[in-house]
């Protein structure tokens, strides 16, 4: 690994860590929440917080490197190249604020469009998931392991049980087959903790509608540098700038789920 990515390796843990503590001290105060595009999109003032000190800290070291998160502080980024970091300073806001846990902080870097560094921190488990392109992925001190292929009969997949129901992005009669036949289902409300999962092997795959960058950015790195496939729903790679749809998972169960239940939608 270079200096230069050790040194923001360096930094964007100990960024990440100290967030997570501001966030657990939160536990104990009162929260401010608001919504915003609907009475379900929620935000709370540690949302805010959170993506200012991660925005103080990467300028005031990384004057040239440019920021996208979801709370609107970064700037207006239309173009891929430099150094971007894209923050989701609490992913799974609706977790955070009913259940405070199962949420995370997700932040992504790139380079020139090309994924090279991801921190999830599930900060109540004290779980820290990182991965440097090329120099393998972690929890913690624990060192993850290569995806291997597993068969549909016996996955675990993540996918938000409404979109059985109904759908705008795929008729609800192609997921309820794939449902039926794997091993299990399961939703965390997290996209950021559903990508994690899925890189340490906990989920064999995540299908989802609409993510922002912010939401997939570090999860991309993580399930990449395991060997994991990352796509849309059509099997297209990720626009790193743009929202999209999302399919994950292990080699060999990515293609044989795309090409049995996904391809034609
Ligand atoms: P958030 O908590 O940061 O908003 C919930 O299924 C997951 O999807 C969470 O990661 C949530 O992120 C994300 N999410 C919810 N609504 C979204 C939307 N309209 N666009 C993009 N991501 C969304
Ligand atoms: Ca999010």
């Amino acid at each position: 690994m270079n200096d230069f990515w050790k040194q923001i390796d360096t930094y964007a843990k100990q960024w990440v860590r100290e967030a997570g503590a501001m966030i657990k001290d939160s536990f104990s105060k009162e929260l401010l929440i608001q919504t915003k595009s609907n009475p379900n999109d929620l935000v709370t003032n540690m949302d805010q917080e959170v993506e200012q000190f991660f925005i103080s800290k990467i300028k005031g070291t990384f004057p040239n490197h440019r920021i996208l998160g979801e709370e609107g502080y970064g700037e207006k980024i239309e173009t891929t190249e430099g150094v971007i970091w894209v923050i989701d300073p609490i992913d799974g806001t609706m977790n955070f604020v009913h259940q405070q846990r199962n949420f995370a902080i997700s932040v992504g870097i790139f380079e020139n469009g090309v994924g090279q560094a991801g921190f999830i921190y599930d900060v109540v488990h004290d779980e820290l998931y990182y991965a440097l392109k090329g120099h393998g992925a972690y929890m913690n001190d624990i060192k993850l392991p290569k995806l291997e292929p597993v068969s549909i009969e016996e996955a675990v997949i993540s996918l938000n049980a409404t979109w059985v129901t109904e759908n705008k992005r795929i008729d609800p009669s192609v997921l309820s087959p794939l449902v039926r036949r794997v091993r299990g289902t399961r939703s965390y409300g997290s996209a950021a903790i559903e990508l994690a999962y899925v890189a340490a092997g906990r989920l064999d795959a995540y299908i989802t509608m609409r993510l922002a960058p912010w939401d997939f950015a570090a999860g991309k790195v993580l399930i990449e540098e395991v060997g994991g496939v990352v796509t849309d729903l059509k099997g297209e790679p990720l626009q790193i700038l743009n929202r999209s749809s999302l399919f994950v998972g292990k080699p060999g169960l990515h293609e044989n789920i795309l090409s049995t239940y996904l391809s034609g939608n």
